[in-house]
Order: structure tokens, then C-alpha cells, then sequence
């Protein structure tokens, strides 16, 4: 029986008090998505930006190669050494556990010697291309963090193709092309990484550097640089985080650049090691991936801490009356304003933009006070159970929250201003978010964070 299986993406020992001490400021904690405060001698929830933590995401995938039967030992085939031609011992048989390649062998933990690996039938039908395509799917958007690598153990190909998806397979985009000769392979110029500029980070290019001949003995892996990018905006080491989440936050490409739900690696020319082909002994050219490194987070908009992996699927544990597999909607009943994506911004906490009531709009009219009393089925603004009351404020006969100092709206979720610090908020909540009035922007709670207790609604294996 599959039993559930549940990780948490939550670090636990990242407490908040251990993250302010390692890391920079700037980095920025999305560890939790509320705590409990202290205002006025009372507890109220605070609510704020939230994101799992990033983790191996190839424990979580489901891989699938085209075509089909593309992978070795069926039937069993010798192959020869592509830098040797007359070392042809390797055995491929798919009956037999010690000489199978099943695709399973690019995900499992390496460290072992020999190494385990994938591996594709020989080049036997050539001159037809010899083309693989290996897709993984997660049934769920999720974003990188880090890059992704692929690890061949038999040359790196001479032509390839990262693509990704963003609807579940529906529509592939490139990410990144990948060959020995760009201008010859995809009428492409040759391009590094680090080439790339703040201004054309997102450009999909066609890079030489992974595909070098005979030098892959010592060289084996393909990279699709996702720290690189990052660096351009986070400066080297990242350590200025807090740009990028800012430019995360407003900008929709460069959100959905690091998101996707499957990719495709389209395995195109294997390694040939030499400019011709040698049509004598084709059991030289194959693919053979060792190891595919996958780390990032699933996409919960910022409304979850953690993520489940349920019956083969992930979804995001959604907070703050939100719900869907990326937290991407308001709970029935909580569709009191328009749903929002949570926002990095302010940092370190970020906003939580919760889901509010659906019934707000009744019980803030001049006399919701009397109705609550004449009709005892009108549904409660807030309670001392949920504690919906933001930022402190206090809960009155289910009706309406009495805000704390600096704080307004219905669940005193409005950060009021004053002076010069008004027109910068204001300034800076038109310049985020487009529809200002639908925001929160609880930067005077950072003052009462001393007292903070935080609580994490975590779930344990
Ligand atoms: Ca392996």
C-alpha cells in the first residue's frame, strides 16, 4: 500500500531567531505564514508572506522517455567505449538487475561506485538522427531555485535541448539549447551565460560550453544556470536577495521564467567525440545520464509554509483562506475581496494579502452594530477562535475589529500613514500592486515583533 507520504518543506531548525543570526537581513524568512503578537496585552494572529522551502524535486516527479522503448537491453546489446573503440565489455540486458539501465537510474542517490545510470539504445540505425526525448512532470507548478543538472556518463551530447511547460505538457518552450556548433546545430550564436546582462536575463541562448569532445572524462555534466541569473539582479553570492525577490514581485516574466510543470530534455545528437562518424562500430554512440538535479519549491503564491506529496501528487497546504493545488483562490466563502498572490514586500516579511469574509460588505454599514443584535444569523466578522482581526486589532461582538494605533479597514489590515512616510507607502503600494485598495502593508508590525511568538502550522510525517 502507498502510504501517505508527507514532507515538509518547512526547515524547522531555520528558526526565526537562528535565520537572523546566519543569514543577511536582506535575505528574507518566508519560513512561516502567521504568528501569534502581543498588542495591547493581547494575542492576535500577524499574517505574512509564506513559501515552502526549496528541496530535491526529482523525489517527485514522474518521468516518461519518447520513444518509449528507447532504452537499452531489450534486446541486450553490447557497447563499446566512444573514446575506444575495441573496448566493447559493457552489456546491456534489461532482464538482468546487474545490466539494466532502467530511466529510474537518473534520480536515485549517487555516491555509489560504480555510478547508476539511464541508458539509451546504440546509434544502430544511423544515419537517422538517434533522438530522445525525457520528460518529467510533476503534475504541479513549481519554481527553481537552483540549477539544473544533468550528469552524462558516456560524453555529453553533441546537440540538445532543454524545454519546459508551464501547463502540464500542453505547450513546450525552450529554456536552453546546447551544442557543439550553435550556428551549425540551431543557426544560433554561441552565447555564455555569463554573457547575459540584468536586461536580458530572460534571453534563451544557445550555449557551447557543455558540449566540448573528448574533454568528457572529466567533464560530464550540462547545467542550466539558475544561480547565474539570479546573481544578475541578487549580485554574486546572492547576497542581496531583497532584489530579487523586488523584482520577483512585480514582474510577472521573471516570475514565470523560473516556473514550470514539466521539462524536456530533447536529447538530439549523442557524443561522437571526432568529426566523423565511424559507421564501423555505431556501439560506440549512445546517451547515458547518471544523475538529473532538480532543486526548487512548489509554487504556493507565497499562502503556504509547506507542501504534501498525497497519492503521487503534490499541492501546496494553503493558508490564509486560500486554497487550489498553487493556493491560487480564495475558500468559498472568503471571496470578500479579489484573491491575491502574497508579495515579498515589505522584507524581510513580506505581505500575506489574506482572503477576507464574503459578508464584510454587510456588517461594515453604519448600523451593523444594531443588526448583529436584531439578527443573530448574520454571518461574524471575526471571533476570538480565528482571531481574523489583523495586526492586533480586537474583535467586538463578532461584528468588527478595534484597530490598534496606525491600522484601519475592516480587519485593521490597512496600514495607516503619516507625513512623509504616507506619500513613500502610498507611492510604493501604487507602484506594486495595481489594485492598491485590495493590499496590506503591515510594516508598522515589525515594531512588535519582541514580543513574537511564532507558530508553525506545520504537518509531520
Ligand atoms: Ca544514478
Amino acid at each position: 500500500m502507498h502510504l501517505l507520504l508527507v514532507f515538509v518543506l518547512q526547515a524547522l531548525w531555520v528558526s526565526w531567531c537562528h535565520a537572523t543570526q546566519h543569514y543577511p537581513a536582506s535575505w528574507g524568512h518566508y519560513d512561516v505564514c502567521k504568528s501569534q503578537v502581543y498588542a495591547e496585552d493581547r494575542l492576535a494572529w500577524h499574517y505574512m508572506a509564506c513559501q515552502p522551502e526549496a528541496t530535491d524535486m526529482t523525489k517527485y516527479l514522474r518521468v516518461s522517455l519518447d520513444p518509449p522503448n528507447i532504452t537499452c537491453g531489450d534486446p541486450p546489446e553490447m557497447y563499446c567505449a566512444l573514446e575506444n573503440p575495441y573496448m566493447c565489455n559493457n552489456e546491456c540486458d534489461a532482464e538482468t538487475e546487474e545490466l539494466a539501465h532502467p530511466p529510474e537510474l537518473m534520480f536515485d542517490s549517487e555516491g555509489r561506485n560504480p555510478t547508476t545510470f539511464w541508458q539509451s539504445t546504440s546509434w544502430k540505425k544511423y544515419p537517422k538522427p538517434l533522438q530522445v526525448n525525457i520528460t518529467l512532470s510533476w503534475n504541479k507548478t513549481i519554481e527553481l531555485t537552483d540549477d539544473i543538472v544533468l550528469t552524462f556518463e558516456s560524453g555529453r551530447p553533441e546537440q540538445l535541448v532543454l524545454e519546459k511547460s508551464l501547463d502540464y505538457g500542453r505547450t513546450w518552450q525552450p529554456y536552453q539549447f546546447y551544442a557543439a556548433d550553435c550556428l551549425d546545430a540551431f543557426t544560433m550564436e554561441p552565447k555564455a551565460v555569463h554573457q547575459l546582462t540584468q536586461s536580458s536575463m530572460l534571453e534563451i541562448i544557445c550555449t557551447e560550453v557543455y558540449s566540448t569532445g573528448y574533454v568528457w572524462k572529466y567533464d560530464k555534466t550540462v547545467r542550466f544556470e539558475i544561480k547565474d541569473r539570479f546573481a544578475l539582479l541578487a549580485g554574486p553570492r546572492l547576497h542581496n536577495m531583497a532584489s530579487l525577490y523586488g523584482q520577483l514581485d512585480t514582474t510577472k516574466n521573471l516570475r514565470d521564467f523560473f516556473t514550470l510543470t514539466d521539462l524536456r530534455i530533447r536529447l538530439l545528437r549523442p557524443a561522437t567525440g571526432a568529426t566523423m562518424v565511424d559507421e564501423n562500430n555505431l556501439s560506440r554512440y549512445f546517451y547515458a545520464i547518471s544523475d538529473i538535479k532538480v532543486q526548487g519549491r512548489c509554487k504556493c503564491n507565497l499562502h503556504a509554509n509547506s507542501c504534501v506529496f498525497d497519492k503521487g501528487k503534490l499541492g501546496c497546504e494553503c493558508e490564509h483562506n486560500t486554497t487550489g493545488p498553487d493556493c491560487a483562490r480564495c475558500k468559498r466563502h472568503f471571496q470578500g475581496r479579489a484573491w491575491s498572490m502574497g508579495s515579498y514586500l515589505p522584507i524581510p516579511k513580506g505581505t500575506a494579502n489574506i482572503c477576507i469574509p464574503n459578508n464584510l460588505g454587510t456588517s461594515v454599514r453604519p448600523n451593523a452594530s444594531s443588526l448583529g443584535v436584531a439578527n443573530r444569523n448574520q454571518a461574524r466578522v471575526c471571533d476570538h477562535v480565528l482571531l481574523r482581526c489583523q495586526n492586533g486589532g480586537v474583535c467586538h461582538h463578532h461584528q468588527r475589529c478595534q484597530c490598534p494605533a496606525g491600522f484601519s479597514g475592516i480587519l485593521c489590515e490597512k496600514t495607516q500613514c503619516q507625513g512623509d512616510s504616507c506619500e513613500e507607502l502610498q507611492s510604493r503600494q501604487t507602484a506594486l500592486r495595481p489594485p492598491p485598495a485590495a493590499q496590506t502593508l503591515p510594516l508598522a508590525l515589525l515594531s512588535l515583533i519582541p514580543s513574537l511568538l511564532a507558530t508553525r502550522g506545520l504537518t509531520s510525517l
